[in-house]
């Protein structure tokens, strides 16, 4: 029988917990701090994805939830280089990969997807009605339409033709490489357009955990502008875009994603997590990884790695200046820059 005074000792304890935020453990022993949700994505508009994602996870809901949500804000806006306003391929055609994980290692994706404005929902889907993992091109489309997402209309927004336009000029085979602009340093704040009037990123990838200590993750980009047709970068690739376990915590990549895939990007970042590294020294693990493979095209190519542990920890690292990724918890919504290897 619990005695009156250890109750009440026992009762104080509890409360004082769940103030801070509960603390649990995971399978292999990582401290989680249950109650503190916390969501970060990448590049300057995450800012307002992060809202987006806040909506559930303020409400207590489930990160998995809130990871969709944050990233439909960044399919939508206008100004921005993610969803069917962004720039088409060589072709001149919009198409685009996003892939969604959960806590239980669900995952789902679609990539080379023409005319639908949601592929992050599409993915989502992809996961929890069909047996598959991924879906591609047309055979993606035709899910989707079937599950009820309209097909909009072939046209290409009126900063992408611009951008088409002044691209054709040369028509060059290579597509700009992707981010690398980014050496300028653009502050905090990282602008979706550059004053060259390109766009500054393709992507918004998001991690978040929400107030029972669970992790999900998301992805979603236009890939390379100008790219070749039927190509796809890391962004729709589980274990190089994105990659969640839920015992240890969750990484996603935004950069020349032909680099991410050949070292299996967030996988291993969110390995060496597991083997104790913090979120920064795993990203910068791989960064270096990265360099040692490219020799000196590295200084050609952006990449950066944006991780979260199970203790809500977090960081970030590119091969360049210029990234940076936004935060929101309970207490905080800010900008962060992430450190780099190359001025
Ligand atoms: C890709 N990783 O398709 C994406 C591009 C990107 O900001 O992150 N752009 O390779």
């Amino acid at each position: 029988m619990v005695n009156r005074r250890k109750f009440i000792q026992f009762s104080a304890f509890t409360g004082f917990a769940s103030l801070l935020g509960k603390r649990a453990w995971s399978a292999d022993g990582m401290e989680t701090i249950k109650g503190k949700p916390i969501v970060i994505s990448t590049w300057g508009s995450g800012l307002a994805a992060n809202k987006g994602a806040w909506e559930v996870l303020g409400k207590g809901g489930r990160a998995l939830d809130a990871v969709e949500k944050g990233v439909m804000v960044t399919e939508l806006e206008d100004n921005c280089c993610v969803g069917l306003g962004a720039n088409p391929d060589r072709d001149g055609f919009v198409t685009l990969d996003a892939c969604i994980m959960d806590e239980f290692a669900n995952c789902g994706s679609v990539a080379f997807l023409e005319r639908i404005k949601h592929p992050i929902s599409v993915a989502r889907r992809v996961m929890e009605k069909t047996p598959h993992v991924m879906l591609v091109g047309s055979g993606a489309q035709q899910f989707a339409v079937a599950e009820g997402f309209p097909l909009e209309e072939q046209k290409l927004s009126p900063a992408a033709q611009k951008n088409y336009e002044n691209w054709l000029k040369k028509s060059e085979y290579k597509p700009p490489a992707i981010n690398i602009e980014n050496k300028k340093d653009h502050g905090p704040f990282a602008p979706n357009k550059l004053e060259s009037g390109e766009w500054n990123h393709d992507t918004i990838g998001m991690v978040a955990m929400d107030t029972n200590g669970n992790m999900s993750g998301s992805c979603t980009t236009s890939g390379a502008g100008f790219k070749m047709r039927g190509r796809l970068g890391d962004s729709p690739i589980i274990g190089a875009g994105l990659f969640v376990d839920n015992e240890v915590g969750a990484c996603t990549a935004t950069g020349q994603g032909e680099d991410v895939i050949r070292v299996a990007g967030s996988h291993s970042v969110v390995e060496l997590m597991r083997q104790g590294l913090s979120p920064e020294a795993a990203c910068k693990k791989v960064i270096e990884r990265i360099i040692r493979i490219k020799g000196a095209k590295a200084k050609d190519i952006q990449v950066g790695f944006l991780a979260l542990n199970k203790k809500g920890q977090h960081g970030a690292y590119a091969i360049h200046k210029g990234f940076s990724y936004a935060i929101k918890t309970n207490d905080m919504e800010k900008m962060i820059v992430s450190k780099y290897m190359m001025e």
